[in-house]
């Protein structure tokens, strides 16, 4: 599978390249949580394209002996460099012509940099919109979303759900043709109107970094108690899951979202060493969304990252009554009442 996405046609190498690409960043809506090999998933996954959270990253290639130098508005930032580093050795073989240039990178994102909001899916995705765009000036082969989507995967695992589509499958699932777990697939088609303008409010309980990296997090599935029923039991939410989202059936999407973001935190809880992500706010938060799903039937639910932030998911249609239940009961958890406004989104573009 992975020879699929050498390069095989020709290339003329240029002097001086350019570009500037955003991509989003994505809401899993059944979890990315276990890996093996380089990058490879232990179940499949879905998520929503975020709009708003954004990386944008514009990368200048001078032909020369391969290097790079990578900074954020400007300002060098050397704690990314390993990781840069990381993905060009990963994707040389992918791109062979990258032996040739220098690489000047310069990101920024549209989010605050202490959200704890993790940045890896969007800015993997943004550079390796960059690197195919290359790819595809010194060859002349149209831009492959499957590639950059496989090249996003080789940085970031859960960059490869952010480059092209409203809803994003990645992984290996029977039920869905085409799946695969090299690279996301656009399963847009899926969704129902209801879901085509679906908001996603980030309430920022903690905005510091990571307690537990995703690497470590990953990692802890490796030997857990419960991992092959977990496994298996993302196929068969997987496959629930894109049912809801084709009828528009929110009863069973919430159902599914909020046991899958259960889910991943009680395997972090169950893990050795074990964590409690979550913060009392958090807890306080689902709290709030259950008493006012019940009381008003408005279909808002929850999903968590592994951290202790709260995705709001809801319908567009009930903006404003979840708006006045943010401002009057749930922005008192978030640290500084931050939270961030966003929707379903399209993915990766050139600016
Ligand atoms: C996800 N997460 O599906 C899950 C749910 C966090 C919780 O994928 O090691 O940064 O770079 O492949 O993609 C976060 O892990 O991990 C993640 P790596 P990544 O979105």
């Amino acid at each position: 599978m992975e020879e699929n996405f050498k390069l095989t046609n020709a290339v003329e190498l240029k002097e001086s390249l350019a570009t500037k690409w955003q991509a989003p960043s994505n809401i899993a809506l059944v979890k990315y949580w276990g890996k093996h090999g380089l990058q490879l998933p232990a179940n499949p996954s879905i998520s929503f394209t975020l709009d708003a959270c954004r990386t944008i990253t514009s990368v200048k290639a001078s032909q020369g002996k391969h290097s790079f130098s990578i900074s954020y508005d400007g300002e060098a930032i050397p704690e990314f460099v390993p990781k840069i580093e990381a993905y060009f050795k990963r994707i040389a073989s992918y791109c062979p012509w990258i032996a040739n240039y220098h690489f000047e990178i310069d990101t920024h994102n549209t989010f605050p940099h202490s959200s704890g909001i993790a940045s890896s899916a969007s800015s993997m995705a943004a550079l390796s919109a960059c690197v195919i765009d290359f790819e595809s000036e010194l060859t002349g082969v149209p831009l492959d979303y499957h590639k950059m989507s496989f090249l996003a995967r080789l940085g970031s695992g859960s960059a490869c759900r952010s480059l092209q589509g409203a809803a994003v499958l990645w992984g290996e699932h029977k039920d869905t043709e085409g799946s695969s777990n090299h690279y996301g697939i656009d399963k847009s088609e899926l969704l129902h109107p209801i879901f085509k303008d679906f908001q996603d409010t980030i309430l920022l309980v903690d905005k510091g970094e990571k307690v537990v990296s995703s690497t470590i997090g990953h990692d802890l599935m490796n030997g857990h108690a419960f991992a092959k029923a977990r496994f298996e039991q993302a196929h068969e939410n997987l496959t629930t899951l894109k049912k809801a989202l084709e009828k528009g059936d929110l009863e069973t999407f919430i159902k599914i979202t909020e046991s899958e973001a259960l889910t991943l935190h009680a395997m972090m809880m169950t893990s050795h060493p074990y964590f409690i992500l979550m913060k009392p706010q958090t807890l306080s938060i689902i709290e709030e969304i259950w008493a006012f799903r019940k009381e008003t039937q408005i279909p808002v639910c929850f999903t968590l990252d592994a951290g202790a932030n709260v995705h709001l998911l809801y319908p567009s249609e009930h903006k404003i009554a979840v708006g006045e239940l943010i401002n009057n009961k749930l922005d008192q958890y978030c640290q500084n009442s931050h939270y961030i406004c966003d929707q379903i989104g399209t993915g990766a573009k050139k600016c």
